[in-house]
């Protein structure tokens, strides 16, 4: 019955974009944490732009098989409407919690009343809202994106002698942001403003977004390398942007990590290789292994139990000689 519900709402509402269902309906009706205590929880992913989210949707999805949780999963390919859409057809399921990360800050109150007004419980997890109504969500789990643009931020003003490659007294930093309007573009891009504001020889001289691509990050460095100016440093506001950016830059003629010093935020593998062979130079983690915490959290609603309304990841930051040695235990 639930999968000929599921069939139905993903044609009327989800034609548009993948829609992957993980669970099973093998008891063959719908499951709800108060009838016979299982749960089913509907999650709306933001996409699959980076090797950080592939982690995250990996971790999410296997976190769940663990914890007994029946998990419904959607892709919205980097677009709001298609989370929206997700949202409407887990409310319209009657899904026992909705977790989501959104793609952007802005527009969800409609949306979060409409799973308020049936009764669902909904989690944020990775990303925030923008809402002045915190009634609309349980909990948010995931990092401080501020900490850490102000970590990358801190790293070359630590190492500004070193980040000066020119050595004319001006470090001339190229940043490439995130997903325009999304919650770690803009407290990173906060966060590292904030920390290079203490050294007046630091400026940023260019900031566009990549969109947490390596496509986007090599195509938006190439236009950086092409306006002629002296880059000291580039700050990549994911991994994934900074290895697109390492292409251009090698493309270009010069040598990543020593003509131009590169900054990540993420610490996915591809990012910490490249650290460890010195091509960047400084990473900030930000941890997608938030699954399990998710499935906790969500028990716990559905229990009634109270959970706090903010919970922070814990994460480090990694210079050469620090990724080489966590490298071979690194879990993504
Ligand atoms: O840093 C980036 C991904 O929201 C923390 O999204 C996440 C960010 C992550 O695409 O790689």
């Amino acid at each position: 019955m639930l999968k000929k519900t599921l069939i139905a709402a993903s044609a009327i509402t989800l034609s548009a974009f993948a829609f992957t269902a993980c669970g099973s309906d093998s008891e063959g009706g719908s499951s709800t944490a108060s009838d016979d205590g299982s749960i089913t929880m509907g999650f709306a992913q933001v996409g699959a732009e980076s090797g950080w989210r592939t982690a995250n949707t990996k971790s999410i999805q296997e976190s769940a098989k663990d914890a007994g949780i029946d998990l419904k999963f959607t892709d919205a390919q980097g677009k709001q409407e298609n989370q929206i859409q997700a949202i409407r057809s887990y409310i319209q399921q009657k899904v026992d919690v909705i977790a989501f990360s959104p793609v952007v800050e802005t527009g969800w109150d409609a949306v979060l009343n409409e799973a308020k007004a049936a009764g669902i419980p909904v989690i944020l997890t990775d990303r925030a809202v923008d809402s002045k109504d915190t009634s609309l969500y349980k909990s948010f789990l995931g990092s401080d994106f501020v900490v850490e643009g102000q970590k990358a931020g801190q790293w070359v003003v630590d190492n500004a002698a070193d980040a000066d490659t020119d050595g004319d007294g001006a470090i001339n930093v190229v940043q490439l942001e995130g997903t325009t309007g999304a919650a770690p573009a803009i407290d990173r891009g906060e966060g590292f403003a904030d920390a290079i504001s203490a050294d007046p020889s630091i400026k940023v001289v260019a900031s566009q977004t990549g969109d947490f691509t390596r496509d986007g990050g090599k195509q938006v460095m190439e236009s950086f390398l092409q306006s002629g100016d002296h880059i000291d440093v580039l700050f990549a506001q994911n991994d994934d942007m900074g290895l697109g950016a390492i292409e251009a830059i090698e493309a270009a003629g010069l040598t990543p990590g020593k003509d131009i010093k590169i900054i990540t935020v993420d610490a996915v593998h591809d990012g910490m290789q490249a650290l460890s062979d010195g091509k960047i130079n400084f990473i900030v983690e930000c941890s997608p292994l938030l699954g399990p915490q998710l499935m906790d959290i969500a028990k716990k609603v559905l229990d009634g139990e109270d959970v706090e309304p903010r919970i922070l990841t814990e994460e480090t930051t990694f210079d050469q000689a620090q990724a080489t040695e966590a490298l071979p235990d690194r879990q993504y």
